[in-house]
């Protein structure tokens, strides 16, 4: 589907990683298809269905859900053993009690994916939008920079701009419905769009847009950077590209989304093992940017819109890249996973180390991600053993009647004022920042995070 508007999220991701272990010096070895992957991991076919195992000579793997089922296959016994070095590119992130398949299969979380029982931080995800899983992201384009600018001054400065909107949306159908929004739109600007049209078909547009067709990438940015305004059409859901405009100086117009998307009301989110809510159509630029190089808006407010448009039209931004979409922001963070990350040993996490541990008791029904981030904090799971303790409970004041730690319970450490009930987490599978109740106020590990570059503490690299 590359070259016919299909997702290309995922693959920017596999190039940007692969980019990055190379240029971080590792070895390695690329495997796209089945009779490749056997002879790398060396499974030789033995007598009757049981695959030979030689020792595995790579320190990691990374795959994806679809990759994980091949290597079941080909490894046989052999994966249990290794299952510690996998890592999995996962977009949308699983979230543990999903993870941890005799939990999910008791309680209501089993899916298509998920039930690997892997450690949650094995998951990588394009956004940090699951602190359970690694942020791995991607590279965005890098905010340009004024030539003459000395290094220690270097600004991005703005760019010249043709009063033009792009609207985000590679195949017609992600235009329909959207009459009224994009109305509001063109009434104030020129727009464009990149839409894929099959042979001998025109994609079916208003007549006011000028449409590209489907564009080669470098083409694609060259229009970004002559255009002042990005529009979201509410899918697809979190993808690069308003990130790549913001970096060439366009704002992000985006649908806000009430009720917010989710696996229960959405096909797309239908089936993925998480229970996140999405308030918007890219929620990383909605609660990590935000005003000025984005605005979310009602769009069937067609009054919204336009005043919206005229406030982004009187505003002058610059380019703008997060630090941990550049370059060097996702080189450190891959490198501080390689280094750090352990998850064949059998002891618990030290990295982050405990000093960075910021303890926070949450108010009834929210989930630590909520309570951390409420502070200023990340959550962060290998914190976690840290806190599962009843002198906890007590330093904080609370004086539990009685402790559960028998029953698996994701929310777990958590304390119920009903009864005073204190829970501890029997099952370090299941330590899960998502997960809130209205019964339970959850006993949070935060942390605090570099300035953009949420994945890694001041002091943890
Ligand atoms: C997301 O996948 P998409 O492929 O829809 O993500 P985009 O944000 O459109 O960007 C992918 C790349 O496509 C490029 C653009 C981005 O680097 O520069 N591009 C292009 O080369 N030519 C064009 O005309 C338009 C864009 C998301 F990333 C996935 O995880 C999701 O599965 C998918 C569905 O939600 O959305």
């Amino acid at each position: 589907m590359v070259d016919r508007g299909g997702p290309l999220g995922e693959l920017v991701q596999w190039a940007d990683l692969s980019a990055s272990l190379y240029i971080l010096g590792h070895n390695l070895t690329f495997s796209t298809s089945q009779l490749h992957l056997h002879s790398v991991i060396g499974a030789a076919p033995g007598r009757g269905s049981c695959p030979i195992q030689r020792p595995l000579t790579f320190d990691l793997i990374y795959t994806d859900y679809n990759g994980l089922t091949h290597l079941q296959g080909a490894m046989g016994l052999a994966f249990q053993h290794y299952k510690c070095r996998f890592r999995i590119v996962d977009s949308f992130g699983t979230e543990p009690a999903f993870n941890l398949g005799t939990y999910a299969r008791t309680h209501g979380y089993k899916t298509h994916w998920g039930s690997w029982s892997l450690q949650p931080k094995q998951y990588m995800t394009m956004f940090p939008h699951t602190p359970d899983n690694s942020f791995l992201g991607f590279v965005s384009e890098e905010a340009l920079l004024h030539p003459e600018d000395r290094e220690e001054e270097m600004e991005p400065v703005p760019i010249r701009k043709d009063n033009i909107a792009v609207v985000y949306g590679k195949q017609d159908y992600m235009w329909q419905g959207k009459e009224i929004y994009l109305e509001a739109i063109t009434r104030k600007m020129e727009t464009h769009g990149t839409v894929y049209q099959p042979p001998g078909r025109t994609a079916q547009l208003p007549s006011n847009i000028v449409n590209h067709g489907l564009l080669a990438q470098d083409q694609f940015l060259q229009l970004l950077k002559r255009a002042k305004v990005f529009v979201g059409l509410g899918f697809p859901y979190e993808g690069p590209a308003p990130l790549e405009a913001i970096a060439l100086g366009c704002v992000f117009l985006q649908p806000r989304f009430q009720p917010p998307h989710s696996s229960e009301n959405s096909n797309f989110y239908k089936g993925k093992p998480t229970t996140r809510k999405v308030f918007s159509q890219h929620p990383y630029a909605e609660e990590f940017i935000g005003r000025p190089f984005v605005w979310t808006v009602d769009m069937t407010n067609a009054t919204e819109v336009q005043q919206t448009v005229t406030a982004i039209l009187r505003t002058e931004v610059k380019p703008f890249t997060p630090r941990e979409f550049t370059c060097e922001g996702m080189l450190e963070r891959v490198h501080a996973y390689i280094t750090h990350q352990d998850f064949c040993s059998a002891s618990f996490s030290t990295w982050p180390p405990e000093s960075t541990l910021r303890v926070h008791l949450g108010p009834l029904g929210q989930s630590c991600v909520h309570v951390c981030r409420h502070a200023f904090l990340v959550c962060e799971p290998a914190l976690f053993h840290h806190l599962n303790s009843p002198t906890v409970f007590n330093r904080l004041g609370l004086s539990c009647s009685s402790i559960d730690q028998d029953v698996d319970n994701h929310l777990f450490p958590s304390y119920s004022p009903w009864g005073r009930r204190c829970g501890l987490q029997r099952d370090r599978l299941l330590f899960s920042c998502a997960g809130s109740d209205p019964a339970h106020r959850r006993l949070c590990p935060c942390r605090a995070h570099q300035a953009g570059q949420v994945a890694l503490c001041p002091e943890c690299i």
